[in-house]
């Protein structure tokens, strides 16, 4: 156990019997080897019905198309199977924001709650006091340290993003040459697992050798601070090829610059095709060639299912654990272990898809 872990059980175990016995049950927990939060799995509490329950989503702030997507997906499969959902997005996409809003919904009484985290570690004490409330727990999108959730519904595993964000930077460059990654938020989960597993894919495969990265920056998901960023990296390196933007907010505003100043510098990344079909081409005033996402709506509506299964009592957030999750691709779902944890589990949605001039506008329909 970390001391800072051990700091924060101190803590809980002067609030009374309720956070001793969960002190407790962690040692338990961590002892026994199962790296997993007590109230937060095994305990099957479930309560056999979703109906009535109320539901809450959070996504990482208001105002950003991605989560919207996920909201929806999220309310369109709670309400057809009877559940309540609860929606409140943090103004900015800050743990700081995130842990506000999710206080207040507890306040308000929730049984689940799906949250995108904007930071591994800091939302760990709202969640703990979550679970400790008999609220179900799940991420989607961005992960939380293991302990502190049930199960991460994940878009698609890291490497595989990393393996097809560089892939195409390779492409694009010709296989040599400099480029820049224009991520979302610095503490962002998914984009930090993302970014490193980029890195060690660049330093460790022959074939991208020839590449060099300039620079990671952040637009923190806003519109303006990632336009001031693309403006930045084509004034700071003039021999850039390629910028890679694994961020729908940030690929957005990237496209709109290269495009308004004509330039040759070429954009990949993950973008919203509903967004993009206008920056999507193979013609030299085109900034991008091809993107990827995964279906937005479908994660949102994945952890929905993996929710109402939880609070059902169907799952408890084991690996092994499968569930139904209507018509999402591929349903039914199983809990699999988070590569290197120590039996942490999460369910995959699926593979990246690729956007590019053939199948834009038919995508751009979706989402
Ligand atoms: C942004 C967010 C989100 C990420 C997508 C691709 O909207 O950073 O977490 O998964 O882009």
């Amino acid at each position: 156990m970390t001391s800072e872990r051990s700091e924060l059980l101190k803590t809980r175990m002067n609030r009374g019997f309720l956070y001793s016995f969960l002190a407790l049950a962690l040692s338990a927990a961590l002892a026994a080897g199962c790296g997993t939060a007590p109230g937060f799995a095994g305990d099957g509490a479930g309560a056999e019905t979703g109906e009535g329950k109320r539901f809450a989503i959070v996504t990482k702030s208001a105002g950003n198309p991605y989560g919207e997507r996920e909201s929806a997906g999220f309310a369109e499969v709670i309400e057809a199977l009877g559940g309540t959902v609860v929606m409140e997005d943090p103004e900015t996409a800050s743990a700081d924001a995130q842990i506000s809003v999710i206080r207040s919904l507890m306040s308000r009484g929730i049984d689940a709650i799906a949250v995108a985290a904007n930071d591994e570690n800091a939302l760990s004490e709202v969640l703990l006091d979550a679970a400790a409330a008999g609220i179900k727990v799940v991420t989607l999108d961005s992960d939380v340290d293991p302990r502190y959730r049930l199960t991460f519904c994940n878009q698609t595993d890291a490497q595989e993003v990393a393996v097809t964000l560089m892939d195409a930077i390779w492409d694009m460059t010709g296989g040599e040459g400099e480029y820049a990654i224009l991520s979302a938020t610095p503490q962002a989960t998914n984009q930090n697992a993302w970014i490193h597993a980029m890195k060690e894919l660049a330093e460790t495969d022959e074939k991208y050798s020839g590449l060099i990265l300039d620079e990671v920056c952040y637009g923190n998901d806003e519109e303006a601070r990632s336009t001031e960023k693309t403006k930045e990296l084509l004034d700071k390196y003039p021999n850039i090829k390629v910028i890679c933007v694994p961020t729908v907010m940030g690929i957005t505003s990237a496209a709109a610059v290269l495009k308004s100043e004509g330039s040759e510098v070429k954009l990949t990344g993950l973008g919203l095709p509903s967004e993009m079909k206008d920056y999507i081409g193979n013609g030299k005033d085109d900034p991008c060639p091809y993107m990827f996402l995964w279906n937005p709506v479908d994660l949102g509506r994945l952890a929905a299912y993996a929710s109402w299964a939880l609070v059902e009592g169907s799952i408890t957030g084991a690996v092994g654990d499968t569930f139904e999750a209507g018509d999402i691709e591929n349903s039914p779902y199983t809990l699999t272990e988070v590569p290197g944890s120590d039996g942490a589990s999460e369910i995959i949605l699926g593979t990246p898809l690729e956007f590019n001039p053939d199948n834009i506008v038919e995508w751009a329909e979706l989402f």
